[in-house]
């Protein structure tokens, strides 16, 4: 009797984890994050995510959000003159990545809120944030705390 529900537990597990193990394994390659830094910022303080999305497929895939532990909200934002002709940001919620091509989120455009960081980011801090697509699925990204972006 206990062995039999052992091996429905078993069974369960193996169906929940065999989807997203399989889903990242096949993109992997397909989606590519590359130069990704992140602001410094004083805990409890805002800081931004910045970074290039190449879509090395086939098909349009989207960005659909973010998620990291370092920070209590991450928000897919994008920056805008407002009528005053002052900047201003806003959500800028889903974002398609065209195939074969590269989708730079940089100061001034687009970019990742982390709202509220959980501790203080200094210059050479490593963070990680994962990104959400539509079919490449989860994706991690690693990022260093820079206060200019990367040239190379
Ligand atoms: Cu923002």
């Amino acid at each position: 009797m206990k062995r039999r529900l052992l091996i429905i537990i078993v069974i369960i597990f193996t169906f929940n984890l065999a989807t997203p193990t399989q889903q990242q394994k096949s993109n992997n390659s397909d989606i590519q994050i590359q130069k990704a830094w992140a602001r410094p910022a004083a805990k409890y303080t805002n800081s931004a995510f910045y970074f290039v999305l190449e879509n090395n497929s086939s098909k349009t895939d989207t960005l659909l959000g973010a998620e990291t532990k370092i920070s209590e909200e991450a928000e897919i934002h994008e920056s805008y003159k407002k009528d005053d002709d002052r900047m201003g940001m806003r959500p800028a919620g889903k974002i398609a990545i065209k195939p074969k091509s590269k989708f730079e989120f940089k100061p001034g455009g687009f970019h990742v809120m982390l709202l509220g960081v959980e501790k203080d980011l200094h210059i050479g801090d490593k963070i990680e944030v994962v990104l959400r697509l539509k079919y490449a699925g989860k994706i991690k990204a690693q990022a260093e705390v820079r206060d200019i972006p990367m040239t190379k």
